[in-house]
């Protein structure tokens, strides 16, 4: 199959410029202007649009089990979410089930989405016990299935937390094996003591989710999971960065030079903790850990993210129906189901928020949604960028259109949409992935299974 896409503007981390793409099966085969097309099976016309790499999500939650439920969207409806909106690759978390193996974790998420990604995807590997058996399965997993990446838990104690032994292990075996550690830093153990405290007072709303985990409970165990990671001499990428308090940690150890990266997602970038005061238990939709901060907070994250100080927007999609899920918690905070939905929408938000507000650049925009997230993530350059012998993942982006965001008219199974009502400008008309269209002119084209499990290599630092 040759498909040419023409009269666009290309979008890079490093450039804006004319040009035609010409594909060639999956891959981009060569860039320049007015290919022939005789034996051409498809043109698109990008006149007037942005061409961009498909955007990459490192940070998804499908089919994933928590809080005595799972997650709304498997890997087909989160995957066509995804699509819709201009994302091409997720990686998403495998989870070592409690008592067992690394590897039965990691089949376990082979086999909820062996037939269903309508994009290509990959797997973090979730550490949640230290045995024997799993630095040798570390080894294993980095070398031969392409799980480059592992993450842990500072938080959720008597479930996913593991403690500094552990965690300093771990990062001496990546150090090893040359996988990377993504970090959840929060103060698990003091958060939960401050969380039974306020339940013991008769504070049972959704607002008290965030009000018991404040933000220096994040700094504290960032600058811990920072503090392992330079003892043992390897980098850390920390996930969901919500708060100044944080990003401070961040920053002070990047002017060290430390290898230390962090990620945050649209919603630290445009809500805040006022969404917690919603009537009855509408807050609930908002519980996602860590919990909305106060607004001043977004400035400073979005300072960091055109200072370099944060490498990644991820979404942390982690969606859970208000009916019946979230209202598992009805009558007490701590049972909520933690996790927010938006797979769907970062692209738009950042681009009409972020670019459209003079808050980051275009180019900025591409590394910080598919640049950055595949070097550090072991996908770059097959992803993350527009060049010849990359993957043909591509989105034609339409800087003027216009769309409201809404639980009526999105692609993801969850019943609430975060930013409901919300218009954005600029929107992903057309979608292509390895080549294939997944979306075409806001039409889904695409089909379950055609999304293929990618073996990701080592990591480079960005
Ligand atoms: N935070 C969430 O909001 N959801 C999933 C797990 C997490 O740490
Ligand atoms: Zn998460």
């Amino acid at each position: 199959m040759r498909t040419i896409i023409k009269n666009g503007t290309i979008v890079t981390a490093v450039g804006t410029y004319p040009g035609d793409i010409l594909i060639e099966g999956e891959k981009i085969s060569a860039i320049g202007l007015a290919f022939p097309a005789e034996q051409t099976d498809k043109i698109i016309d990008a006149a007037g649009k942005y061409v961009l790499p498909g955007a990459v999500d490192v940070h998804t939650h499908l089919d994933a089990p928590q809080m005595g439920t799972v997650t709304a969207d498997d890997f087909e409806s989160g995957t066509t979410a995804a699509a819709w909106g201009g994302t091409t690759t997720i990686v998403d978390f495998a989870t070592q089930p409690r008592g067992g193996s690394l590897l039965q974790g990691y089949e376990t998420w082979h086999r909820k989405a062996a037939g269903k990604a309508v994009i290509d995807y990959g797997f973090h590997m979730v550490i949640r016990q230290l045995n024997e058996q799993v630095l040798p399965e570390m080894d294993l997993l980095v070398r031969d299935e392409g799980v480059s990446s592992f993450k842990l838990y500072m938080s959720y104690p008597g479930d996913l937390m593991v403690g500094d032994a552990e965690i300093f292990r771990i990062l001496q075996r990546s150090g090893e094996n040359g996988g990377l550690v993504c970090m959840h830093a929060e103060n698990g153990d003091v958060i939960d003591l401050i969380v039974k405290k306020a339940l013991a007072e008769g504070k049972i709303a959704p607002k008290y989710h965030a009000l018991t985990r404040p933000t220096k409970a994040e700094a504290e165990a960032t600058h811990r999971a920072i503090a392992l990671a330079e003892m043992v001499g390897v980098p850390v990428y920390i996930v969901h960065l919500s708060c100044a308090d944080a990003l401070e940690e961040v920053r002070d150890a990047r002017q060290l030079g430390l290898p230390v990266y962090a990620e945050t997602c649209p919603h630290y970038l445009f809500l805040s903790i006022e969404e917690y005061d919603r009537p009855g238990f509408e807050g609930a939709k908002y519980v996602m850990t860590p919990p909305l901060r106060e607004k001043w907070h977004q400035d400073v994250l979005w300072k960091g993210l055109a200072g370099r100080d944060v490498s990644v927007i991820s979404t942390d999609h982690c969606p859970f129906c208000i009916r019946e899920q979230k209202e598992i918690g009805l009558n007490d905070f701590s049972l909520i189901p933690n996790g927010a939905p938006g797979i769907e929408s970062r692209l738009m938000l950042v681009y009409d928020g972020g670019v459209r507000q003079g808050r980051i650049t275009l180019n900025r925009m591409v590394e910080l949604l598919s640049t950055n997230p595949a070097r550090l993530m072991g996908l770059y350059p097959r992803k993350g960028t527009i060049a010849p012998g990359s993957d043909a993942d591509l989105v034609i982006f339409d800087p003027e259109a216009k769309l409201v965001l809404s639980a009526k008219t999105h692609h993801t199974r969850v019943d609430y949409n975060l930013f409901e009502g919300r218009e954005v400008t600029g929107v992903p008309i057309t979608v292509l992935s390895r080549g294939q269209t997944v979306i075409e002119d806001r039409v889904f084209v695409g089909k379950a299974g055609n999304g293929k499990y990618i073996k990701r290599d080592h990591y480079q630092l960005v």
